[in-house]
């Protein structure tokens, strides 16, 4: 009797043990408009069920709505945990408090929900790049470039191309770029539109910019994507992207590494898509019952170029990093 107690009670326990890490997250991802998406997308794919996890992914194909009804078809499924990018900062209030009653714990990542709203709901963790200071380093590498060439007094024309409207990443990077260009008024920026974050709206964006202005020194565009859309365009109109253009792009995707060691790009600031550590580690610590703080949770991130040494930070302290061939080996997106 007395060993049948124990294998009930060890049973028990090893049931207990394996239920706690039976999980099931829904993952509600905006799309797939860019590389930097497709890495973030294949990285929770991939790390989430490998810890013996169900994962429930959605594409909301670049549409709120579907990412509405994806947050509540994982209501009514009854999930363990929600994983959330909101494609806009607004227009999320009804559905997160739907989620907060649910009391299925909300994991924010990559970008925000508006202020307002985050001050409005709960959420048990949030990771995200800090786009405004990915802003700034894309205007202060800028500026600490063209001196370094001779051109710190030059008229400089700046096109800049926008990522999607209304989305955290695409505001806060151009708060980010407007604050550090009010330092350098020789830098005026005479035309700026979205691209939408893709690559196809980046071509168009530029061709259309090259048949309105004749002097065009530098493009910032907020993703790498658009920026590589623009290369075409500007190769296409008999220019050589890179030399007659100055070109800066953000996320440090790969392609965008071969783009600058190939002399036709000529900076990219670091954005990190790869949170799956990060979010298997607090998902785990939930589990364990700890709790973490309202704060968005930032990765260290880089600038990188095709010279190094340029300071990209309103300090100067943030040095770019020199791309060579083995930079874009290491690269894991
Ligand atoms: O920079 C862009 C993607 O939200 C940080 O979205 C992300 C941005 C990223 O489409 O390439």
């Amino acid at each position: 009797m007395k060993k049948l107690f124990a294998l009930a009670l060890a049973l028990t326990l090893a049931l207990t043990a394996a239920n706690a890490f039976a999980l099931t997250i829904g993952f509600s991802q905006i799309g797939q408009e860019s590389d930097w998406r497709t890495a973030n997308t294949d990285d929770i794919r991939s790390a989430l069920p490998a810890e013996g996890w169900t994962l429930i992914y959605d594409d909301a194909q670049q549409k709120q709505e579907n990412q509405v009804k994806a947050l509540r078809n994982f209501i009514s499924q009854n999930v363990d945990y929600i994983l959330f990018t909101a494609i806009v900062g607004t227009g999320w209030d009804e559905v997160l408090k739907e989620v907060n009653e649910s009391e299925i714990p909300l994991i924010l990542m990559d970008r925000m929900p508006v202020p307002e709203t985050l001050d409005q709901i709960v959420y048990a963790g949030a990771f995200g790049g800090d786009f405004v200071e990915e802003g700034r380093r894309m205007g202060y590498w800028t500026e600490n470039y063209l001196q370094s060439v001779g051109r710190g007094e030059e008229e400089i024309n700046v096109v800049l191309m926008e990522g999607t409207t209304g989305s955290a990443a695409a505001e806060d990077r151009t708060t980010g770029i407007l604050e550090a260009f009010e330092n350098y008024p020789h830098l005026k920026i005479i035309a700026q539109q979205t691209g939408n974050f893709t690559r196809s709206e980046g071509q168009a964006v530029m061709e259309s910019w090259l048949k309105a202005h004749d002097k065009i020194d530098v493009l910032l565009a907020e993703n790498d994507d658009m920026a590589l859309g623009a290369i075409d365009a500007i190769k296409a109109a008999g220019l050589i992207p890179g030399v007659d253009i100055i070109i800066v792009g953000c996320d440090a995707v790969k392609v965008a590494h071969e783009a600058i060691v190939a002399g036709e790009m000529n900076a990219t600031i670091e954005c990190n898509p790869l949170y799956s550590p990060a979010v298997i580690e607090m998902i785990k610590g939930l589990e364990a019952g700890e709790v973490y703080g309202r704060d968005v949770i930032h990765p260290a991130e880089s600038v990188y170029d095709a010279v190094g040494g340029i300071p990209s930070n309103a300090d100067g302290s943030l040095l770019s990093i020199l791309v060579d061939d083995d930079v874009v080996a290491s690269r894991k997106y």
